[in-house]
């Protein structure tokens, strides 16, 4: 069978890499992006259209269109903006899972990819090393619903048999589009600004270490867990990922041995209160089990590599 694949808020920052990986794999025509806003980028490598992931029927629409046999969600609300948008954020975050995990109990579609988040975690949630079944009491809407959707991912796979695959993802550094709304994201913000301005004003304070990946680790992770056989996902609510982990003035000890002169400062705002409630590292052995996960890149690979691409993508 041809796999036909869904990318639901394919415009975002994981979406947008997901997608071209995704057409890079199983050829442009064969993956669908969709998004609320219009994407060039998306639009010109395969079919696009504009959707919205609250509507069960637009949905519907699109996945009789096409044929569609697979559903990667992406779309949702993240921490910080979500805090700003109590209501919608939880809309958004949990009504487009409802719409696509119905789908696959109706068997229009036989797998799913949703991601979850270290903001599944909360204050009562160890520090280091957290365990797969820790303490999840997570204090953010954001995080709220990440729990909730995880449980509701399990209950599917439990109840209706449906092969609904997650991961938590960690805060994740990318160049290629810009992060949308997130509490990590001073993680990405601080290389454009140690381009352009050679310092960086950080909203998150010193000694603030969370979990972190680049890009092309979260891709491959989300594609090996999705390629993975059924029998070997024994973790069907979402599996804790991991692979580094940093504060502020890491990242910034870490762009001085490039740019020396580089400078950080720091004006903690409202951020640093969702940032407090997750952990600093993760255990993920249940993905290094089950379906072989190992991260690639450690801080200086991510520093040198962010630091070649956007002075690149700036002489354009
Ligand atoms: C955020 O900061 O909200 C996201 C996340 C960790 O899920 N990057």
């Amino acid at each position: 069978m041809t796999e036909k694949i869904l990318i639901i808020g394919a415009g975002g920052q994981i979406g947008t890499e997901l997608t071209l990986a995704l057409r890079d794999i199983y050829g442009d025509t064969n993956v669908v992006a969709t998004d609320i806003r219009e994407s060039a980028v998306l639009a010109e490598s395969g079919p696009f259209e504009i959707l919205d992931a609250m509507s069960a029927d637009a949905i519907h629409r699109v996945v009789s269109k096409y044929k569609i046999t697979q559903v990667y969600l992406l779309a949702a609300m993240l921490s910080a903006t979500a805090e700003k948008n109590i209501e919608l954020g939880w809309r958004l975050n949990m009504k487009s899972l409802a719409n696509v995990l119905e789908l696959a109990r109706e068997k229009i579609i036989h797998k799913v990819y949703w991601p979850s988040s270290i903001a599944a975690f909360g204050p009562n949630t160890p520090k280091e090393g957290v365990d797969q079944y820790t303490i999840m009491d997570p204090n953010t809407v954001y995080g709220i619903s990440k729990l909730s959707g995880e449980l509701w991912c399990r209950y599917y796979h439990d109840r209706f048999g449906v092969d609904v695959r997650s991961l938590r993802y960690p805060g994740i550094i990318s160049w290629k589009s810009q992060p949308g709304g997130g509490t990590t994201d001073y993680a990405i913000h601080i290389y454009h600004e140690a381009l352009e301005n050679g310092a960086y004003e950080s909203f998150l304070d010193k000694g603030t270490r969370l979990p972190m990946m680049y890009m092309p680790d979260a891709i491959r992770a989300t594609l090996e867990l999705m390629e993975a056989p059924s029998d070997q996902i024994t973790i069907r609510s979402s599996y804790n990922l991991g692979a580094i982990s940093f504060a502020p003035e890491d990242i910034a000890a870490s762009i001085q041995k490039f740019i020396p002169n580089f400078e950080i400062s720091y004006n903690p705002d409202f951020r640093q209160a969702i940032a407090d409630s997750w952990p600093s590292s993760i255990d993920d052995s249940g993905a290094r089990e089950d379906w072989g996960w190992n991260h690639q890149f450690d801080l200086d690979d991510i520093t040198d590599d962010m630091l070649s691409n956007i002075r690149k993508m700036k002489r354009k």
